[in-house]
């Protein structure tokens, strides 16, 4: 038997599910999404599920079960299920499909937390972290930075340093699997019954990490290479694994940057940590482009604010904007993104 409260099942999914046409039904967590068929975890046990064909027919694609989701089923055989109902999203992950403008894929839901992966020897990419915490706030899941393999060599100044602005809502931990003592932060930021997923490149570490938080290998890893000491890359499917102490790990395969899928362009002052220069500009409707008495045009200019998080904050608004905009809005805003992209040209070079 499962307790599916570990898996994170509460009374907000329960009353949810009073609302189902097929709340009589027995629910389960979606584990794995495979080409064929999905692996649900129920209180009876894994059951490998089909959608039904009103599920399959009536949706969207970025509608269909995804890793994380609670479904509503019907066992049969031993094993098996058909799902015949998704309890509403929460907390869901996003990203815009490469090369579109709007189309939306699904990757995990129902999580709390999100631990962007990267490793301190070559992958570490602040730009790509700030564009992982947009999307996640967007949908209220907490970030962690989790950056990975501080066995090997890497300038700790030039990384702080880097990270200043978004440390306020983005705890960072540096973790080395070789040193079992950095492991332990990360298990305690942790709580029993919560969902965490991870993002990053392959090859960052995210199933050793995985391996380390459980105390026992659940993912397979590529060896440490004995001479470099970085190890080749493995790929998994997206996983979910229950550690002993009641939090669910999720692993995606190599989710490496995405496109933004964000309606809210406003919550990037925050993030960016420039929400106290927008607060003195001169108009209350300034885009901290080029309007006289622009506070945060002037922070870069005193050095007060980074040109590169400038931009990056502006890169990102923009792209935010144009997911957000219907294709009317958008024509109107035309004339405003043609003057973003040449945005730099108003900072004095320093
Ligand atoms: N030196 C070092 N290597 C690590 C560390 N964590 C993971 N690795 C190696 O990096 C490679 C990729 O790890 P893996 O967990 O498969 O990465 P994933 O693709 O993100 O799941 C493997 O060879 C690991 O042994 C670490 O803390 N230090
Ligand atoms: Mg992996
Ligand atoms: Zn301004």
């Amino acid at each position: 038997m499962n307790n599916l409260s570990f898996y994170g099942w509460n009374q907000n999914l329960f009353q949810l599910k009073q609302s189902s046409t097929y709340k009589h039904l027995f629910h389960g967590r979606v584990a794995a999404v495979n080409k064929t068929n999905y692996e649900v975890i129920t209180e009876t046990g894994l059951l490998l599920c089909e959608p039904s064909g009103n599920l399959l027919y009536g949706k969207s694609l970025f509608e269909l079960p995804c890793t994380g989701d609670w479904v509503i089923l019907q066992p049969f055989d031993n094993n098996k299920g058909i799902i015949v109902d998704i309890l509403p999203r929460r907390h869901t992950l996003y990203r815009r499909k490469s090369g579109t403008i709007s189309n939306i894929q699904v990757i995990v839901s129902h999580i709390d937390k999100a631990f962007i992966v990267q490793s301190l020897d070559a992958d570490f990419s602040v730009r790509r972290t700030e564009r992982f915490i947009v999307q996640l706030l967007e949908e209220n899941i907490q970030p962690a930075l989790i950056l990975t393999k501080s066995d090997l060599k890497y300038n700790l100044h030039q990384i702080k340093e880097s990270l200043k602005h978004i440390t306020r809502q983005t705890p960072v931990y540096f973790t080395s699997i070789l040193s079992p003592e950095t492991i332990v932060p990360v298990r305690k930021f942790i709580r029993q019954g919560e969902s965490i997923v991870f993002v990053g490149s392959s090859g960052v570490g995210k199933s050793s990490l995985v391996n380390a938080l459980c105390e026992r290998t659940v993912f397979p890893t590529a060896e440490i290479s004995r001479s470099s000491g970085k190890g080749r890359h493995t790929s998994t499917r997206r996983a979910m694994v229950l550690m002993d102490d009641g939090g669910v790990l999720i692993d995606t395969p190599g989710v490496r940057e995405f496109g933004l899928a964000s309606e809210n362009p406003e919550v990037l002052t925050d993030i960016f940590d420039i929400s106290d220069f927008v607060a003195s500009c001169r108009f209350d409707n300034c885009t901290h482009i080029e309007e006289p008495g622009c506070a945060v045009v002037e922070a870069v200019n005193n050095g007060l604010l980074a040109p590169e998080v400038y931009r990056s904050y502006l890169k990102l608004r923009k792209e935010s904007w144009y997911f957000s905009s219907s294709e009317h809005e958008k024509r109107k805003r035309d004339k405003s993104f043609a003057r973003i992209s040449d945005e730099a040209k108003h900072i004095k070079k320093r």
